[in-house]
């Protein structure tokens, strides 16, 4: 559960972040698909060379769902259900790729791109990186997984 200590840490680090959600997204699926390149195969149908516009394109979109999730943190699942049901029924992401369980090596994103995500902000954000924020924002992301985890019914 986020604690409200959480929620008050994940709102003031977005407001710091402005209109730029969408530029450290994007550089966090660049990271995810070099760093993992596993996760590129849903996206073969992208340009996912670097400095690509679709990626940049599909990092604002991430941005948009991310952002929408930070301003509800009191329902992240009722506010991300329609975007879990596009992943489960149109996309077909199989739902091990929102596995919260780090142990397989080969278990693919998303965990790789929230990984990726902190390892962006702590870049850019360093001074306000500590370990109690590291956490905060590693407790957000792994609730949106969890709210965003396909669900085949
Ligand atoms: Ni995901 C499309 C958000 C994880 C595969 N994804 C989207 C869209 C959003 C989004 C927003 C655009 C929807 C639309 O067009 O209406 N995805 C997120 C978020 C996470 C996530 C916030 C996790 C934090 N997506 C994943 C994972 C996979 C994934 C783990 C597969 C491994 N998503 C896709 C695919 C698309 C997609 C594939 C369609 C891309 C396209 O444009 O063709």
């Amino acid at each position: 559960v986020l604690s409200a200590a959480d929620k008050a840490a994940v709102r003031a680090l977005w407001r710091k972040l402005s209109n730029n959600v969408g530029v450290y997204t994007t550089e966090a699926l660049e990271r995810t698909f070099l760093a993992f390149p596993s996760t590129k195969t849903y996206f073969l149908h992208l340009d996912l060379s670097p400095g690509s516009a679709q990626v940049k394109a599909h990092g604002q979109k991430v941005a948009a769902a991310l952002t929408l999730a930070v301003n509800h943190l009191d329902d992240l699942p009722g506010t991300l259900s329609a975007l879990s049901d596009l992943h489960a029924h149109k996309l077909k992401v199989n739902p091990i790729n929102f596995k919260l369980d780090l142990g397989g090596v080969d278990s693919i994103s998303p965990q790789f791109l929230c990984h990726c995500l902190l390892v962006t902000l702590a870049r850019y954000y360093p001074g306000d990186f500590s370990p109690a924020l590291q956490a905060s924002l590693d407790k957000f992301l792994s609730h949106v997984i969890l709210a965003l985890a396909p669900n085949y019914h």
